[in-house]
């Protein structure tokens, strides 16, 4: 197996949004999506083992929500707040003490991007503190970046990291896109790039 060629010692795992409503079966598919499970359970070893931080954004709608059909949005109802189709997929195996961050919460608001997100404690409830809150106060620099779906909310994710001034590396094989345009993926990869992201490189292979 492949190891990240960098020092993780200043580094955070972000999986972006690998919940059942963006893989098949789901309400919002998007294809392949559950093909990157293994590949993100492999990245979550790697930083479990040097205890590193891991964080798992979360799509977290309220019913009728802003960006679904039914209020002219360009969605079907996903990842609503409570019902199976929000929930992480099943396969993924969740180290205990991994962080999550929910967001796309309020009603009228739209939110791609994790840093748009606030943590959820141990308890399951949302706190005020943001995903870059999190991890400036655990002095995180550099974010490895993988999930669904690149060309949505692992590209947002991404272009606000850069613009916070975190380095984002891309996890390129560990995500999936919509392609709602067939080269969406390829698109927001390089326009990610552009801004100054990187694609991670791996010693070992
Ligand atoms: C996403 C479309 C709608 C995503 C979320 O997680 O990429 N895409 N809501
Ligand atoms: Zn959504």
């Amino acid at each position: 197996m492949s190891k990240p060629a960098k020092d993780l010692s200043q580094a955070a795992l972000i999986v972006v949004d690998l919940q059942n409503d963006f893989c098949p079966g789901g309400a919002l598919a998007v294809p392949e999506g559950d093909r990157i499970i293994p590949v993100v359970a492999h990245w979550v070893d790697i930083f479990h083992a040097q205890g590193r931080p891991i964080i798992f954004t979360r799509d977290a709608h309220p019913p009728h929500h802003v960006s679904f059909l039914e209020r002219q949005g360009p969605w079907p109802p996903h990842c609503v707040q409570g019902t199976w189709g929000a929930a992480l997929h099943p396969d993924l195996v969740v180290p205990k003490d991994a962080f999550r961050v929910d967001k796309g919460f309020l009603s009228d608001v739209d939110a791609y991007s994790g840093f748009e997100g606030r943590v959820v404690t141990a308890d399951g409830t949302r706190s005020d503190q943001t995903l870059a809150d999190l991890l400036h106060s655990l002095g995180v620099h550099i974010i490895y970046l993988a999930g669904l779906a690149t060309d949505y909310c692992v590209k947002a994710t991404g272009l606000d990291g850069v613009r916070l001034g975190f380095e984002v590396v891309l996890i390129t094989d560990a995500m999936r896109g919509v392609n709602v345009h067939p080269d969406d993926s390829q698109q927001a990869i390089a326009e990610l790039l552009a801004q100054g992201a990187q694609v991670v490189k791996v010693m070992g292979g």
